[in-house]
């Protein structure tokens, strides 16, 4: 059975969800074909303190929150599976662990490869109906790639250094 979330836990969830909105609706960058944002950094923490499925829980809650007040584009599930996924895979790699360049590494480059090289090339050319093989899916993507993994890996290396992570965690990690 997954550990039931008590009143503070649900409390920090909200607060890292509507960071996660703010993070992707208000202050990320959204073209058609392509978003940048910071929204990962919320995910990340999330990751940290409530493990692969709540996180993977909050992302979509996330997505649904910010599709229904911010939308500009029709909602599309394969976004929300995104969400779940990138919010798992962050779980993975940070639940209860320190960060370390390893992991830092590690879930840059495995969401890279299978949220923004894989699946979102795949939802693109569904919900545009575009070929798989077009230009506009994949010019704009592969810059934003390169420049993007060492950006996102160096940011959560020093996020590990700034957030007092133990004392979270044995705050929301209190047995009962
Ligand atoms: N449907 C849902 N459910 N959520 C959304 O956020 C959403 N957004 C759009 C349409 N339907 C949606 C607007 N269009 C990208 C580009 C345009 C776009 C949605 C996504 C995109 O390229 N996204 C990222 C990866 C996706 C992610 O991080 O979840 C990218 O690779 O740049």
């Amino acid at each position: 059975m997954k550990k039931q979330l008590d009143a503070r836990s649900i409390t920090m969830m909200a607060l890292l969800i509507a960071m996660m909105v703010t993070l992707s609706r208000i202050l990320g960058i959204e073209t058609q074909f392509v978003k940048v944002s910071f929204t990962f950094i919320p995910e990340i923490i999330m990751g940290m303190l409530f493990g692969p499925f709540w996180t993977g829980i909050g992302s979509v809650i996330a997505d649904f929150i910010g599709m229904s007040l911010f939308a500009k584009a029709p909602f599309f599930i394969g976004f929300t599976i995104n969400a779940f996924l990138e919010g798992a895979i962050y779980g993975y790699f940070f639940y209860k662990k320190e960060i370390t360049w390893k992991n830092s590494i590690q879930s840059v480059l495995v969401t890279t490869i299978l949220i923004n090289l894989i699946l979102t090339p795949l939802w693109l050319a569904m919900m545009y109906q575009v070929p798989l093989n077009s230009w506009i899916i994949w010019t704009p993507r592969l810059i934003k790639t390169v420049i993007w993994i060492p950006t996102q890996a160096i940011i959560t290396y020093f996020l590990g250094g700034v957030l007092p992570y133990k004392q979270w965690l044995s705050r929301f990690n209190r047995v009962h």
